[in-house]
């Protein structure tokens, strides 16, 4: 499939959104593998809607928008899906403001696995058949880099922690979901903010840490596991990363406890699945 030409998008049902959300490559259909490369006639595709009326929508479904850019024909990011679009519109949250949406969903109080990501993809997954676009989420497969599609939707920066950093909402922020469209998106220029850590002389995030996770070899993942599910690990647990919260940037928009929690909570248990798994194939 990698060895495939990229596939155009165009007018795309909502069973192709949910090929594409389920994690499968979207298959092109006959008329459109036959005309590779560009948007072809078919069905009549509803006019590109402007990155405000987006904006509107994905507040309505309860989500923001973060940002867009136009991907090049073969762009390196959308390799692994094999699709081509005419732009890309990144959804997520920022600091607590859309919490609350989730929070009083049906995922969220339906006890089953994953109800962040559950409640993701049914209101991006509707928005994508509403618009005809394709929904993409940052726990598919294959995997794509949110990190590297932020860089280009948004003025955001690399952090010493990792984490990307937003002049405004500093590092509580997040990306849920990403909507492939055929057209092209009237967009402004990307304003490209000073980075907010080169200011930042005394960078406590690097020091903040109860276990020194962060060092000269990047994230020590065991180190922080393991304290963040030890008894001396509450604080974290129950309030959030300690070197996150020491980051003066955005402070106004830390998480509340519960949203807090609830990541670390995600958090250790995609860590525990991750070792499973490669404990498994050992
Ligand atoms: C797998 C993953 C993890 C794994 C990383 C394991 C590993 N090193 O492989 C684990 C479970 C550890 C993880 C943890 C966290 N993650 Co994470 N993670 C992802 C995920 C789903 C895929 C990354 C990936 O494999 N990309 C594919 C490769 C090709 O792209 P890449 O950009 O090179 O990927 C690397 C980085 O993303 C890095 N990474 C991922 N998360 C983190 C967190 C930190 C602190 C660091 C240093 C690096 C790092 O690991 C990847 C492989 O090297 C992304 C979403 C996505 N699809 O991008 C979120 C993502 C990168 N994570 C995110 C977050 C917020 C976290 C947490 C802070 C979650 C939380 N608690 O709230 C924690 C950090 C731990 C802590 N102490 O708090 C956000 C980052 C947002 C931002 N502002 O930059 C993302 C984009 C998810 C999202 N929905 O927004 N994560
Ligand atoms: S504490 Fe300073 S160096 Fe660290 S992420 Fe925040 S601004 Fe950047
Ligand atoms: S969660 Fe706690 S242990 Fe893990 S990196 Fe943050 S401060 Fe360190």
């Amino acid at each position: 499939m990698r060895n495939e030409r990229p596939q155009p998008i165009g007018g795309e049902s909502p069973r192709t959104a949910d090929r594409c959300r389920s994690g499968r490559l979207p298959r092109a259909s006959a008329s459109r593998r036959q005309a590779r490369g560009r948007v072809t006639s078919g069905p009549v595709l509803a006019p590109t809607p402007t990155l405000a009326e987006l904006a509107r929508r994905a507040e309505a479904v309860g989500l923001a928008v973060r940002g867009a850019f136009h991907p090049t024909d073969d762009e390196e990011i959308l390799r692994p899906i094999g699709v081509r679009a005419g732009t890309v519109v990144l959804l997520g949250f920022t600091g607590s403001v859309q919490w609350a949406n989730f929070a009083g969903s049906a995922e969220a109080a339906d006890g089953l696995p994953d109800p962040l990501d559950r409640w993701s993809q049914r209101v991006t997954g509707a928005l994508a058949a509403d618009i005809g676009a394709l929904a993409i989420y940052p726990g598919g497969a294959p995997r794509l880099s949110f990190q590297r599609l932020a860089a280009r939707c948004e003025a955001v920066h690399q952090s010493p922690i990792g984490l990307l950093i937003h002049e405004r909402w500093g590092l509580w922020h997040a990306y849920r979901g990403a909507l492939l469209l055929s057209g092209k998106v009237e967009l402004s220029p990307l304003d490209r903010a000073a980075h907010p850590c080169s200011a930042c002389r005394a960078q406590p995030c690097l020091t903040s840490c109860p276990v020194a996770a962060f060092g000269a070899d990047g994230f020590n993942l065991a180190a922080c596991a393991a304290h963040v599910a030890g008894a001396a690990g509450s604080e974290c647990r129950d309030r959030g990363c300690l070197a996150r919260r020491a980051c003066p940037v955005g402070a106004e928009f830390r998480y509340v406890d519960e949203q807090a929690k609830f990541h670390t909570a995600a958090f250790l248990r995609s860590v525990a699945l991750t070792s499973a798994t490669e404990a498994s194939r050992l």
